[in-house]
């Protein structure tokens, strides 16, 4: 009998805990990261930041896999900003390598969850070595029909629109359409997420609230939720409480 009430809820009905069931409908179809903090988290623990960053890239395998099993369509995460080159060069030299290192070892895993590996960012200035590994991955996953997994690499927003503004203005130019066609549509259509939806929720780890150049179109109507946890410390757990708090508040706001 006491297995009745072992889905107890409060006297509102509403689910208190944080590790039980997301509702299956209204899971978010497109889901953003800035997975911030892992420099923060180094320097915590007295260690250098490439340790951050090495620890922050084991995060993203159990995102994956959890965005994947609630039937997420596509996870972009921002993996190295246009700003970020004005790092140290050995910060730079290692971030550069994670790529290969994560998918030397992660590949055959994405290849088994049926995960399409894309990119998002200036291919120019990556070292050849980074893009060969990335290029690889794409082409393996190509036919894979899972969860899209979008890296943003060498990624800034306004930048995405500055060539995309450029893009169009060229086909007016030549004559291949006027001016009063560019639309949203056609704007869209000229981003590094063309056939990609909008982001329903953007999540932001390590305290900070701004965008930072970070799909600054794409993420016009978006959720936005930030933690103040560190991304090597981000579990599936605080995931799973960004998606709840974006389906609570659809039901406050969404519709009429
Ligand atoms: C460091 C935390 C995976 C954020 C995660 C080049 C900063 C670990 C990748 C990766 C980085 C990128 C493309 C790809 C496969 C994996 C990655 C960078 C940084 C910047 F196809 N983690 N990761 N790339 N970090």
């Amino acid at each position: 009998m006491l297995e009745k009430f072992s889905n107890w809820k409060d006297g509102f009905g509403k689910k208190k805990d944080a590790s039980e069931e997301l509702e299956l409908v209204s899971i978010p179809k497109h889901v953003a990261i800035i997975m911030d903090g892992n420099g923060r988290w180094a320097k915590k623990k007295g260690l250098p930041r490439i340790a951050g960053h090495r620890e922050g890239m084991k995060v993203i395998n159990k995102i994956v896999r959890k965005a994947n099993e609630l039937g997420i369509e596509t996870l972009t995460l921002y993996a190295f900003s246009t700003e970020n080159w004005k790092r140290p060069k050995a910060e730079v030299d290692f971030l550069m390598r994670l790529p290969e290192l994560f998918l030397g070892k992660e590949l055959p895993v994405l290849m088994e969850e049926n995960v399409k590996v894309r990119l998002m960012g200036s291919k120019e200035n990556l070292p050849p070595h980074t893009l060969r590994a990335v290029e690889t991955a794409i082409t393996k996953t190509n036919e894979n029909t899972g969860l899209i997994l979008n890296f943003a690499l060498n990624y800034g927003g306004r930048t995405e629109i500055i060539q995309a503004v450029q893009t169009m203005a060229k086909q007016v130019q030549e004559g291949l359409i006027t001016y009063d066609q560019i639309d949203e549509t056609l704007m869209a259509d000229n981003l590094m997420t063309n056939q990609l939806p909008d982001p329903d929720l953007l999540i932001r780890t390590s305290g900070e609230i701004r965008l930072s150049n970070f799909m600054l179109w794409q993420l016009a109507y978006s959720e936005f939720w930030f933690t103040e946890v560190l991304w090597p410390d981000f579990t599936e757990i605080h995931f799973e409480e960004a998606i709840r708090e974006y389906q609570h508040r659809g039901r406050r706001y969404g519709g009429v």
